[in-house]
């Protein structure tokens, strides 16, 4: 191999592939070195510019700790996670639709009991989120586990501010006999995602918003059952049309009802009409193979 040119690099390189013993990691690395080097072709950048590519992806890296996830960022914001969800959760009629796991994800959150809420300070407007959790014909699933974790009216996740104690508004909780789940949490606020690392500069660049609609991460699981990680949207959210992670689907969007004049614990002790908000959803879940 001596002499390589414009014209026949590519083809070195694959041709390398021929000892390579795992047949997987042949055919991912033959169409990424493809992939690439088709890139390269059409974009023919300058060596200016092949440098700043790679010390952007090296501030992608260093911007990571084990509370922040930039890769995540990078790829959610250029839509490569909610193709991988697409591609890997193909729809089934009458199940749950999916959406990605996004970076705040923790899995150690409490368990919790049916009604309890997630919000350990109260902060904000209560809201009671309440259904069923059944098979695609609608025979509910008993024990079946509801992880759920959102951000705080502030649009900061636990691990994002100091202020809130850990695990706050993070919980699991089971359904009942019935397949029935309830619990109690703050109404979630539409907000930025971070944009103080090299994804954020990213967007600026593009000029393209951060923002992303109000939504509370559920992962529904249960024995028998393939799990489903999704979300669940906020209705009238402004951000429902453009969500900077492009993960909105129609049937993720939930309505908040609002009931004046319910008794409420919360707020029965105020001089005001007490209001109690609430959203039901119902999960449905794919029977395992
Ligand atoms: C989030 O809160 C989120 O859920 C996703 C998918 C990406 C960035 C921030
Ligand atoms: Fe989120």
């Amino acid at each position: 191999m001596r002499d390589l040119t414009e014209a026949n690099l590519t083809e070195a390189v694959l041709q390398k592939l021929s000892n390579t013993k795992d047949p997987r990691l042949k055919e991912v690395m033959s169409s990424l070195i493809q992939c690439l080097h088709t890139f390269i072709r059409e974009v023919e950048p300058t060596q200016d510019e092949w440098f700043d590519a790679i010390q952007f992806l090296t501030e992608v890296g260093q911007k990571c700790t084990d509370k922040r996830q930039e890769f995540i960022l990078m790829s959610d914001t250029l839509g490569a996670s909610m193709l991988i969800d697409a591609i890997n959760n193909r729809k089934v009629e009458g199940t749950t639709e999916s959406s990605v796991l996004g970076p705040y994800y923790r899995e150690s959150a409490p368990e919790l009991a049916s009604g309890q809420s997630i919000s350990m300070t109260k902060e904000g407007e209560t809201i009671q989120v309440s259904g069923h959790v059944s098979d695609q014909k609608h025979v509910p699933i008993k024990g079946a586990i509801l992880d759920v974790w959102q951000t705080a009216p502030n649009g900061l996740y636990d691990v994002q501010d100091t202020k809130q104690p850990d695990m706050n508004l993070r919980g699991k909780f089971r359904t009942d006999t019935k397949g029935r789940y309830l619990f109690h949490t703050v109404k979630p606020a539409s907000y930025p995602i971070p944009t103080d690392g090299p994804v954020g500069k990213m967007l600026s660049g593009l000029s393209w918003h951060p923002n992303r609609p109000a939504h509370i991460h559920f992962i529904v699981s249960a024995k028998g059952f393939k799990p489903v990680t999704t979300q669940l949207f906020i209705d009238g959210d402004p951000y429902l049309e453009s969500d900077a992670v492009f993960a909105v689907k129609d049937s993720l969007v939930a309505k908040i009802v609002s009931r004046e004049g319910a008794s409420s614990k919360d707020t029965a002790s105020n001089n005001v009409s007490p209001v109690h908000n609430d959203i039901h959803y119902d999960f449905r879940l794919e029977a395992a193979q």
